[in-house]
């Protein structure tokens, strides 16, 4: 599992392409599943895509990302973003780096919305490309990945 990179999204983005358009585009979270695997096929890296409407089982994911020492995290936290300290604290505990992904940019919308539990714990955070934003932090963990000091 050590060069598998999971992406991991939160509550209602399994809805993607189906409301809000002006917000989130029309693609579904298929077309994101789609566009992760060609990024980590590029790099060779392997994909755990998944979504959870809950919050446990996204702490659960973190954590088997973590124990099965993944290649990296990218999340997608949704509003839990802005409310979970349990899915902080689950991305503060892995050895394993986080990339916080946002598909609109979360600082040119509402207020409650500027505030994320998570970007100080990950590695880096992203926000306000689209979907391509997934490809892009994918791109960005490769990146690190590579310049991790080898042996
Ligand atoms: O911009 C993002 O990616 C968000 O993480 C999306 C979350 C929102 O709570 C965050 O503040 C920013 C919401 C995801 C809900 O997605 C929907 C998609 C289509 C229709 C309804 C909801």
């Amino acid at each position: 599992m050590a060069n598998t990179v999971y992406v991991l999204n939160g509550p209602n983005l399994n809805l993607l392409g189906t409301r809000e358009p002006q917000t989130y585009g029309r693609a579904t979270l298929a077309d994101v599943e789609k566009l992760c695997r060609n990024a980590a096929a590029r790099h060779r890296l392997k994909l755990k895509f998944d979504q959870s409407n809950h919050e446990g089982a996204i702490v659960d994911l973190i954590q088997e990302a973590g124990a099965g020492k993944a290649a990296g995290i990218v999340i997608n936290a949704g509003a839990y973003t802005h409310t979970s300290i349990a899915i902080r604290d689950a991305v503060a505990a892995v050895a394993v780096p986080v990339i916080e992904v946002h598909i609109s940019n979360v600082f040119a919308r509402e207020s409650f919305r500027h505030h994320s539990h998570i970007a100080p714990v990950a590695k880096a955070s992203l926000c306000g490309f689209g979907i391509a934003g997934y490809a892009l932090a994918i791109e960005g963990l490769a990146g690190l990945i590579d310049a991790r000091p080898k042996g």
